[in-house]
C-alpha cells in the first residue's frame, strides 16, 4: 500500500495541484478526465498526508534526539471526525488548496464532505480525547495517543418508522490518514497458566506466565498536526491479527485449513468493533480482551522506547507519564508491574513505586452502573498472572490501611479492590486510584462528587492532594474556526488576526464590541446564515421545512435517561397542547420554535430507544398539524456524529444541557454551543456551573433542583405521597390517549415517572423547566437583549479551550514541558 514515493513539501497553489494530480493519476490510477469529487478528495487528502508525514518524521526525530519526558494518553476511544479540513487548517494551506481545487473545478466544501468520519468513540469521552490530541500537538507537547484500530466504529443510525436501526460502520475502505507499521508488531498473550519456581542463583521466587494463546498487535499510525506549529504528534492504533502471519502454517500444512482460518478470524475479532455502550458496564469477555490487548501492546511499545535510552528503571517516571482515560486502560497498571517484576526482575516495592508515579487516572462518571467491574473467574481464566498481581496489590494496600487506621476495620471491606460478591468482582476504579499518583474529575462539581462519594475513603487514606480537578475543554480550531469560519473571521477582524485560536482568553477583547452596531449586525447575520444552512440540511435529509427565523432549540448528545431527552420531549408536548388551546391570533404572538434532537441510543438500551421513538412520533403529528404551522416543529436528526455537529452547533439559539443534577460529569457540547454564539438552558450540573460563573448568570437559563437535594427527592418518591404536576399530568394523558399513536409503546416511559420512583426526577424539575422556557421565549422576543447576551457569553468563554486543560494536566499531573519543534533543520 505505498501511495507514491517522493513526498513534496508544497507551498504554492501550483505545487499543491501537481501533488494532488500526481496522486489521482498514479496512486488512484484515475485519469483527470473522469475525476469526480471522491477522486479529488483522495488526491487532496494524499497530498496533505504526505505533508503531514514529513512534519511527523521531523517531530519524531527531534523528540528521539532530545528525549524529553513524554505523555502517553491511553484511550479506548478517539472520536476524531474528519481529518482533511483540520489538516489543511493546521498546516496553514487551506486557501492554497481551495484555489487549486477550484482550478480543477471543485468547491472546497464538497470535497471536504466526501470524507467519512473516523468515529472511534461513543460520545463526550472519545471526543475529549480527540480535542486533547489537537491541543497537545498545538502546544508542542511530546505526546502520543494509544488506542484500538476498530474495523467498525460507532454504528450508523437510521430512523425507520420512528425507530432506531443500527447499521455497521465499516469505515476503512479508503483511509489515507493511517500508516500501517507492519514492522511494529507485538505478540500479546491470553489464557495459559502461571508457573512459579525458585531461582537458585538469586534465591528469588519467579513467576512465569506460559502456555497461553498469542495474538499479534500491529501498529497503525495516524499523524496529529498541531495548529500553526511544525509539531506533528502520533496517534498509534493497534490492530489484531493471528500470530505468525495470515495462517497458522502448522495447521495449514497438516490439512486443517478451516481451523487455521477460524483462528485467524478469532484473532481479528479483538479489534473488530467499538463497544457502543456509553455509561453502562456489561462485563463482556471480548471487551476485556480488547482492553488487555491494547494496554499490553501500548506498554510494550512505551517500555521499548524507554529502554532505548539506557536509563535506570527508577528514571522511568521522569521519562514517562501515562494518563488513563477512564478505567478502560486500568489493566496497564498490573501489566507494568508484571513487566517490571516478572520480566525485568525488579523488586516488588521498587516496581510499585515506579508504577504509581507513572500513572494518572481521569474519572468521567460517578454513576454506579458505569463503574467497571470484572469478575474474578473471568480474569483468572484470561489473565491469570494479572489476577495474582491484583491480589498482591490489594494485600499490600489493605495492610497499609489496616496499619494506618487500626480502629476502622469496617473500612477494609469497603476499599478492597475485590468486591466480596458472588462471583467476586475486581473494582477497576479502585485499582486505578491505588495505582496512580493523581486522580482527577472533569468539572468542579464532578470532582467534588468524586471526592465525597465514590472515593471518599480513598481521600481519607491518601489525603486530599491526590484528588484534583481539571475542567474539560474543547479545541477552538475545530469547534470555532472550522465549524463557524464566519464567526471566527469576524472575531479575527476585531482582534487583529486569528491568534485567539491559540490563546482563547483573548476573546475577552470581543466584549468591547458588544454595543458596536455593525459588529452586532454581522454577528446576527452569521447566526442566521448558520440556521439557514441547518434548515437546508433538514429539508434535504428529511423533507421538512423549518423557518430559520424561529428559535432553534437543540439537544444533541447520546440518548440516556440521565440526560433527560424525555424531559425535553415532554416539554415539547406541553408546548403543543398549549398552542392547540390558543386562538390563531394568540398563536401568532408566540415565539416560533424548532425543537431539534439528535443522538444515538446504545443498541441494548430499550428505554433510550423508547425516547427516540416518542420524539419521532411527536414530530410526525406536530409537523403535519396545519393549525400549528411554523409555531412549532419537531425534528429528530438521523445519525448525529462529529461532522454533523459541525453544522448543528453553530446554528443554535438555545441548546439543552438538562441532566439530573450530579449525573453529567462535565458535558462538552455546552461549551461548543456557547462559543458559537448560542445560549443554553441547563441544570446546575457538570461544567454548566463553571460556564455560568464565567459568562454571568444573566446570560444563561438555569433551572431545576440541586445535586445536594437529589438523594432526598429520590427518597421522597418512595416514602411521600406523590403529586404529579398538572401540566405534566396533561402531557401523560395526551400520550396515553394515543395523541401520538402507539400509546402502548410509550407506557414504560410514562410509568418510569409515575410508578417507578422517577429516578431522574423529571417530575420534580418539570415545572421550573417549562417556566424557564417561557423566559426564553420572552427573551428571544427582544432580539437586542438577546444578541447582547450571546456576544457577552462568547467573549467570556476563553477558559474552556482544551489548550488550558492540557496545560493544567502537564503542570499538575504529568510534569512535562513543551518541546520546541526545530523549524526547518
Ligand atoms: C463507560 C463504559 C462502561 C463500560 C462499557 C463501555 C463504556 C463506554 C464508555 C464509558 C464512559 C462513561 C463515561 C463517560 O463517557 N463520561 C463522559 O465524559 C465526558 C468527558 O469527560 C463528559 O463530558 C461527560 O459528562 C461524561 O458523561
Amino acid at each position: 500500500e505505498a501511495y507514491g514515493q517522493s513526498a513534496k513539501e508544497f507551498t504554492t497553489k501550483d505545487e499543491f495541484e501537481a501533488e494532488a494530480v500526481k496522486h489521482i493519476e498514479t496512486t488512484l490510477a484515475r485519469s483527470l478526465f473522469n475525476c469526480d469529487e471522491a477522486a479529488a478528495y483522495a488526491g487532496t487528502a494524499l497530498a496533505f498526508r504526505d505533508r503531514l508525514i514529513i512534519e511527523w518524521n521531523k517531530t519524531q526525530q527531534n523528540q528521539t534526539f532530545a528525549n524529553p519526558k513524554r505523555v502517553y494518553y491511553l484511550s479506548l476511544e478517539f472520536l476524531m471526525g474528519r481529518a482533511l479540513d483540520n489538516a489543511m487548517l493546521n498546516v496553514g494551506l487551506k486557501d492554497i488548496a481551495k484555489e487549486g481545487l477550484s482550478d480543477l473545478g471543485f468547491r472546497m466544501e464538497d470535497i471536504v464532505s466526501q470524507e467519512r468520519d473516523a468515529a472511534l468513540g461513543n460520545g463526550g469521552l472519545g471526543r475529549l480525547a480527540a480535542c486533547f490530541l489537537d491541543s497537545m500537538a498545538s502546544l508542542n507537547y511530546p505526546a502520543w495517543g494509544y488506542g484500538l484500530r476498530y474495523k467498525y466504529g460507532i454504528f450508523k443510525q437510521e430512523i425507520i418508522d420512528g425507530y432506531q436501526v443500527e447499521i455497521p460502520d465499516y469505515w476503512l475502505d479508503f483511509n489515507p490518514w493511517e500508516f500501517p507499521r507492519h514492522d511494529v508488531a507485538v505478540d500479546i498473550q491470553f489464557y495459559g497458566n502461571v508457573r512459579k519456581y525458585m531461582d537458585e542463583s538469586t534465591g528469588k521466587q519467579v513467576s512465569v506466565w506460559e502456555n497461553g494463546e498469542i495474538v499479534t498487535a500491529v501498529a497503525f499510525d495516524v499523524p496529529i498536526p498541531g495548529y500553526q506549529t511544525a509539531t506533528t504528534n502520533n496517534l498509534r492504533l493497534w490492530s489484531s491479527k493471528a500470530s505468525g502471519g495470515e495462517f497458522d502454517f502448522q495447521k495449514f500444512n497438516s490439512g486443517d485449513y478451516e481451523s487455521s482460518v477460524a483462528d485467524q478470524q478469532r484473532a481479528e475479532t479483538i479489534s473488530a468493533v467499538l463497544y457502543p455502550n456509553d455509561n453502562l458496564d456489561r462485563g463482556k469477555e471480548l471487551r476485556l480482551k480488547q482492553q488487555y490487548f491494547w494496554c499490553a501492546a501500548s506498554l510494550f511499545d512505551i517500555v521499548r522506547r524507554f529502554k532505548k535510552s539506557k536509563k535506570a528503571w527508577k528514571e522511568f517516571p521522569s521519562q514517562v507519564a501515562i494518563q488513563l482515560n477512564d478505567t478502560h486502560p486500568t489493566l496497564a497498571i498490573p501489566e507494568l508491574q508484571r513487566i517490571l517484576v516478572d520480566i525485568e526482575g525488579l523488586e516488588w516495592d521498587e516496581a510499585w513505586s515506579i508504577v504509581q508515579n507513572t500513572f494518572g487516572y481521569t474519572n468521567h462518571t460517578v454513576m454506579p452502573e458505569a463503574l467497571e467491574k470484572w469478575s474474578v473467574p473471568l480474569l483468572q481464566y484470561l489473565l491469570p498472572r494479572h489476577l495474582q498481581i491484583i491480589y498482591d496489590i490489594n494485600l499490600n494496600f489493605l495492610q497499609y490501611v489496616e496499619r494506618t487506621f487500626p480502629k476502622e476495620r469496617e473500612m477494609l471491606g469497603r476499599v478492597s479492590i475485590i468486591e466480596e460478591s458472588q462471583p467476586k468482582m475486581v473494582r477497576m476504579a479502585y485499582l486505578a486510584v491505588i495505582g496512580s499518583h493523581k486522580v482527577n474529575g472533569v468539572a468542579e462539581l464532578h470532582s467534588d462528587l468524586v471526592r465525597t462519594t465514590i472515593f471518599k475513603d480513598f481521600v481519607k487514606i491518601y489525603g486530599p492532594d491526590k484528588f484534583t480537578n481539571v475542567t474539560n475543554g474543547i479545541t477552538p480550531r475545530r469547534w470555532l474556526h472550522q465549524a463557524n469560519p464566519r464567526l471566527s473571521d469576524l472575531i479575527a477582524s476585531k482582534l487583529g488576526g486569528h491568534d485567539f485560536l491559540k490563546d482563547l482568553t483573548m476573546l475577552n477583547q470581543v466584549e468591547k464590541y458588544v454595543d458596536d452596531k455593525a459588529f452586532r449586525k454581522e454577528f446576527q447575520e452569521i447566526k442566521y446564515a448558520n440556521k439557514v444552512r441547518l434548515a437546508k440540511y433538514i429539508k434535504d435529509t428529511m423533507g421538512v421545512s423549518v423557518n430559520p427565523a424561529a428559535l432553534f432549540d437543540i439537544q444533541v448528545k447520546r440518548i440516556h435517561e440521565y440526560k433527560r431527552q424525555q424531559l425535553n420531549i415532554f416539554g415539547v408536548i406541553h408546548r403543543y397542547l398549549t398552542l392547540k388551546k390558543m386562538s390563531p391570533e394568540e398563536r401568532k404572538k408566540v415565539t416560533p420554535r424548532v425543537s431539534i434532537f439528535g443522538g444515538k441510543a446504545a443498541p441494548g438500551y430499550w428505554q433510550a430507544k423508547n425516547i427516540i421513538h416518542l420524539i419521532n412520533a411527536v414530530g410526525k403529528v406536530v409537523n403535519a398539524d396545519k393549525e400549528i404551522g411554523d409555531a412549532l416543529k419537531v425534528i429528530f436528526l438521523e445519525d448525529y456524529n462529529v461532522s454533523k455537529a459541525e453544522i448543528i452547533t453553530p446554528a443554535s439559539d438555545i441548546s439543552e444541557h438538562i441532566s439530573t443534577a450530579g449525573t453529567e460529569a462535565s458535558g462538552t457540547s455546552n461549551m461548543k454551543f456557547v462559543l458559537n454564539g448560542g445560549l443554553i438552558i441547563g441544570t446546575c450540573d457538570g461544567a454548566n456551573i463553571e460556564i455560568t460563573r464565567e459568562i454571568g448568570e444573566q446570560n444563561i437559563f438555569l433551572f431545576g433542583n440541586l445535586a445536594e437535594d437529589v438523594e432526598d427527592l429520590r427518597h421522597a418518591h418512595f416514602y411521600s405521597e406523590f403529586h404529579l404536576d398538572d401540566d405534566l399530568a396533561a402531557v401523560f394523558k395526551a400520550i396515553r390517549e394515543g395523541m401520538f399513536g402507539d400509546a402502548e409503546s410509550f407506557t414504560a416511559l410514562v410509568n418510569s415517572v409515575t410508578d417507578h420512583g422517577d429516578y431522574y426526577l423529571v417530575s420534580d424539575d418539570f415545572h421550573s423547566y417549562v417556566e424557564t422556557h417561557k423566559l426564553i421565549d420572552e427573551a428571544y422576543q427582544s432580539q437586542e437583549e438577546w444578541v447582547t447576551k450571546c456576544i457577552t457569553a462568547v467573549s467570556r468563554m476563553g477558559f474552556f479551550t482544551s489548550d488550558r486543560c492540557i496545560d493544567e494536566y502537564a503542570e499538575m499531573i504529568w510534569n512535562v514541558e513543551p518541546l520546541n519543534p526545530k523549524v526547518n533543520g
